[in-house]
């Protein structure tokens, strides 16, 4: 039985926690094994300590059309090789659902991806960025400190990782000649 929330206010720390908050994920490389391009550098990165890649500060809601569920993200600064840290990314079990991010800290890109279709967006404190229904959504840190932003999705929406782990994303965000680059996955 579902039980209907009562108003709520988190605050966010310094660092990008939300509190209170009822979940709290953390995922490290071993957690998105053959998500990164570079195979011999995730294993070198799983021998060298399994670095925590992002964590994820959520306030669990009913999984209901009407509810919006907050979270925040705090996705660390780092490489597999030339591929910057980045999140698992997912499409919404319910694709048609969409969500916001705001930007909090760090320097980031956001890149959805579609039927083929790819965008890559920048997302740094103070952005809003939006997440239309039907695309599926990766955060990528580019920057030298913890890219951090507050979500809000809807609380039925759900998530995909299979889909992803099968499919992968079309672009890749890339270190390469002292630069930030976004390519297709196939040139890389
Ligand atoms: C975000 C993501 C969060 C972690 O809150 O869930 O950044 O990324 P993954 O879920 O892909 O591991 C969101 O888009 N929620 O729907
Ligand atoms: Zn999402």
């Amino acid at each position: 039985m579902s039980v209907t929330p009562r108003p709520l206010t988190a605050t966010i720390d310094g660092r990008g926690e939300l509190s209170p908050a009822t979940s709290t994920v953390r995922r490290h490389v071993s957690q998105m094994r053959g998500m990164y391009l570079d195979a011999d550098a995730e294993a070198a990165a799983l021998r060298d300590g399994d670095p925590l890649v992002y964590e994820v500060y959520q306030y669990d809601m009913p999984a209901s059309v009407g509810e919006l569920i907050p979270c925040t993200t705090v996705l660390h600064p780092g490489r597999i090789g030339e591929e910057f840290f980045m999140t698992k990314g997912h499409y919404h079990e319910r694709r048609d659902r969409a969500e916001v991010y705001y930007g909090l800290q760090g320097e980031g890109r956001l890149v959805l991806a579609r039927e083929g279709a790819a965008e890559v967006v920048a997302l740094s404190a103070g952005t809003v960025a939006y997440v239309p229904p039907f695309w599926a959504h990766r955060t990528v840190n580019v920057g030298e400190t913890p890219l951090v932003f507050l979500a809000v999705y809807h609380g039925d929406a759900g998530h995909d990782y299979a889909t992803i782990e099968t499919d992968g994303f079309p672009r890749v965000v890339l270190w390469r000649d002292g630069a930030i680059e976004v390519l297709s996955r196939d040139e890389a």
